[in-house]
């Protein structure tokens, strides 16, 4: 029953009664959106039998399930994606080629799934891509945002947010799931009550305001066998008959009240990854869905099994950086206050299941909640909280007898505030870094109190994406070929690809492998065309940075480094140049001014620079507009240079970095995050390195930061193109637009040191470095050589390997198969 795959006839069948049945039109009707509906509901029909298969093998076998909580989930376009892993995307392109239909033309009708910001809601997308590959049960757990991340809009080269309303047409492939549907309370008080029949105390909350959780699940389907997991994502939805009931009790406000409530809740995603706020609405979002996701996660436990202490054999829950931390207490109230553990009973289940993944140093991001906010909000949940802080300082008072300094700086609620990440750290088993650097960091830094305290708790998951998106979909010329010289296991086995390091020498490879890319950069070429209305030269060097906007990502020393070349082939009009784009792409916070200012400068030198006849294109400069899931499949494949400059320190992997090697395109970075694993893997020779050192960047920091005055004034290069923010070159005489980035670079503000990631110290390493990229570049066979090798190379980045690490050490997971 579960075997039927796509028999060409049936299918093309199948999609001409969709269309006629949703919209009452023939194919030829019909619109764009219309047919990727049509062609989706006809792929769902496969879905679903394999989806009805997963959950029968898993009733069967009950193996150990893993929980991702998570509030993002950026999953791009699922049509692609979906057939690529049922192993069906050549059958139904023909099929619909015969249509007359292209299926290009249908992908790319699908809005991306744009349930994130960046690297943490990617890395989440992926982890479930491998998990369902490697055959792992597994549920991701989010929210069902109305608007996702926003879509950005260049107007006179400033960054303009446009609300992004991806369901407007609706979901194709997600299935509401109303009779899964849980209630959340917020606010009110908790009455204690004395039970004499069981001598303890309960807590009832009373006068809460609550909302209706209603799940939408997603399929996510491993590839090429059979095997699919679900994203349950959850909406809002007022209670009803509470409403009805309020009406006619005359609590009409209320009634109103618990609406808007559910409306706001799951209205849209906060689209920043740097800057905690403290807002209260991002407070009920995480408690929404976490009190959710427990709910029903127990329910389903509580089916099979009738002992809730032993929950952690069969069920684990994985944190996605502090967001859904409020699991942590949650889960001890379902089983003290639900189930009538007690507490240690509770506590002890609690700390078997719950796991924290940390993916930050940047002391701006780490989640804070004021007390009277928290306590108000979520009364139970910070009783709780204060109890686990109670026995937990005393903990450490017995381990650090008179060390009030480390109480202070270990305790969980502490000047008015309640600190995410520590309740995360001691209550999960188990602690992880992103990237081998940066787990270091957290256990010699950050983290040191907590390391010292409980070593065996800290590990390292170096990050991994999933080729089957980046490779298989992303780029099909590169993937075809891979699979010609090595065959197609590196598709579930990226540890594959070292089988092209026997064609690193061999001429004729090596210009197919380049007559690739270059196939590539013309595609790219022609969407910046069709974006941008900028022409490119595809025989130029692709340079590439895209990734959030972010000061430590240092997206300013690239464009003050471009500024500089300008500035040099403006003196020497017949030094030798190799023509180069620079290709960027970002969004920037809402609220993240210097950020923006940022975006508004690259616009603004990408305007000068191109319209330079005089330069004669030898260098051009292009902002991608709204940098996505989607659109980077397309960027990756057609990179020369993967720029990955952070300063040392702080960016805790990258992803991005992963991607474009992939691709074939080298590291132009810094030793930062997983670069240091990607120059390790590739070889220094293969890479492009440059700058200071996590450890120079930290001594700097301990003792007080550099001057980078000396710098300005001793560089003359480096202080013309500093004026030059302020002297009105890129701003049509305008001295003030810049001024603030002028400023940052060599002016102290307020508590604020000048040049906080010390882009003036790097750049004359960094200008070295590209110099090195334009030397290699100019010897065609030997950078096809390098770029080779980076694809050679890249097998220790994919998901599969970073899931498979995380299954062994943390999860322990079991397998299931699932026959079709
Ligand atoms: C916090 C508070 C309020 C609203 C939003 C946030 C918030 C949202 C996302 C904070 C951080 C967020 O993401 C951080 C992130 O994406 N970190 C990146 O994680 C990647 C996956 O591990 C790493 O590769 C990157 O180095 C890291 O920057």
């Amino acid at each position: 029953m579960y075997s039927k795959r796509f028999e060409k006839e049936a299918f093309k069948e199948e999609v001409k009664n969709n269309i006629k049945n949703l919209y009452r039109k023939t194919i030829e009707e019909a619109t764009g959106r219309q047919i990727f509906q049509a062609v989706s509901l006809a792929v769902k029909e496969t879905v679903i039998d394999y989806w009805l298969a997963t959950q029968a093998e898993m009733e069967k076998k009950d193996p150990k399930t893993v929980y991702y909580m998570s509030m993002e989930f950026l999953m791009g376009r699922a049509l692609g994606n979906n057939l690529i892993n049922m192993t069906a995307y050549q059958e139904v392109k023909e099929a619909l080629d015969e249509m007359g239909i292209d299926l290009n033309i249908v992908e790319d009708q699908e809005p991306d799934a744009a349930l994130g910001n960046g690297g943490l809601g990617r890395l989440a997308a992926c982890f479930l891509d491998s998990l369902a590959t490697l055959g792992y049960p597994a549920y991701g757990c989010g929210i069902r945002y109305r608007y996702g991340m926003f879509k950005q809009k260049i107007e006179n080269g400033y960054q303009v947010e446009v609300p992004d309303n991806w369901l407007k047409d609706g979901n194709p492939f997600e299935i509401r799931r109303d009779e899964y549907a849980k209630e959340v309370r917020f606010g009110g008080d908790v009455r204690i009550e004395y039970d004499p029949l069981t001598k303890r105390n309960n807590f009832i909350q009373e006068n809460y305001s609550s909302v209706r959780a209603v799940p939408y699940d997603m399929p996510i389907i491993g590839y090429g066998n059979h095997v699919v997991n679900t994203l349950r994502i959850w909406d809002a939805e007022a209670i009803t008959d509470f409403h009805l009931d309020a009406f006619n009790r005359g609590d009409y406000r209320h009634a109103v009240e618990q609406e808007n409530l559910a409306k706001m809740i799951v209205d849209v995603l906060y689209p920043c990854d740097d800057h905690y706020a403290g807002k209260e609405l991002r407070l009920k979002q995480q408690y929404f869905f976490i009190s959710a996701s427990l709910q029903a996660l127990l329910v389903r436990y509580k089916k099979k099994h009738d002992d809730v202490r032993k929950l952690h054999e069969k069920v684990t829950i994985q944190m996605n950086d502090t967001h859904p931390t409020l699991a942590v207490a949650e889960l001890m109230h379902l089983l003290i206050d639900q189930e009538g553990l007690e507490w240690d009973e509770a506590w002890d289940v609690t700390t078997k299941t719950v796991a924290y993944t940390n993916h930050t140093i940047m002391a701006e991001a780490l989640e804070k909640w004021p007390i009277d906010l928290f306590s108000k909000l979520l009364p139970r949940i910070y009783q709780i909280i204060q109890e686990i802080d109670r026995r937990f300082i005393e903990q450490i008072r017995v381990r650090f007898p008179g060390d009030e300094g480390r109480v202070a700086r270990m305790a969980i609620i502490r000047d008015g505030q309640v600190k995410m990440a520590h309740l995360a750290i001691v209550a999960g088993y188990s602690v992880n870094g992103v990237a081998r650097l940066h787990t270091e960091i957290l256990k010699h830094e950050e983290l040191k109190d907590f390391y010292d305290m409980m070593p065996e708790k800290f590990n390292n998951k170096t990050n991994g994406i999933t080729q089957r998106r980046f490779l298989l979909h992303g780029n099909p010329l590169l993937a075809d070929w891979v699979t010609k010289h090595i065959g197609d296991g590196w598709i579930t086995d990226l540890s594959e690809m070292s089988k092209l390091k026997k064609y690193v020498d061999d001429p004729k490879a090596l210009a197919e492998f380049a007559e690739i890319k270059y196939q590539n950069k013309l595609r790219l070429a022609e969407y910046i065309r069709n974006n941008n209305g900028i022409e490119i030269d595809p025989r130029s060097i692709f340079d590439v940075q895209v990734k959030r906007l972010h000061e430590y990502k240092r997206q300013f020393l690239n464009i003050l480094h471009v500024m500089y070349l300008y500035n040099q082939i403006k003196d020497h009009p017949e030094m030798y140049f190799y023509p180069r784009t620079f290709i960027f792409g970002a969004k920037a916070a809402a609220g993240y001014v210097r950020a923006k200012e940022t975006i508004k400068l690259i616009n603004s030198v990408a305007d000068v620079i191109n319209n330079d006849k005089s330069i004669n294109g030898k260098i051009k400069v292009v902002f991608i507009e709204d940098y996505r899931v989607s659109n980077a499949e397309i960027i990756f494949a057609a990179a020369d240079v993967s720029e990955q400059i952070s300063t040392a320190s702080k960016e805790a992997s990258g992803t991005g970095n992963m991607k474009f090697m992939l691709n074939g395109a080298p590291t132009l970075g810094t030793m930062d995050g997983a670069n240091v694993e990607i120059v390790e893997e590739v070889g220094m020779e293969n890479a492009f390195i440059f700058g200071l050192s996590s450890q120079e960047v930290i001594h700097f920091e301990n003792h007080g930061g550099y001057n980078p005055t000396d710098i300005y004034f001793n560089d003359w290069d480096i202080k013309r193109v500093v004026d030059q923010l302020i002297d009105g070159t890129y701003a049509n005489g305008n001295r003030e637009m810049y001024r603030d980035l002028y400023d940052s670079l060599v002016n102290t503000h307020g508590r604020e040191r000048a040049d906080r990631y010390f882009i003036l110290k790097d750049f004359r390493s960094y200008a070295d470095a590209q110099k090195r990229v334009e030397e290699a570049y100019k010897d065609r066979e030997a950078w096809s050589r390098k770029a080779l090798m980076n694809v050679a190379c890249c097998g220790k980045f994919s998901s599969d390997r970073t899931i498979q690490e995380y299954v062994d050490d943390i999860w322990h997971l079991d397998q299931i198969k699932v026959d079709a």
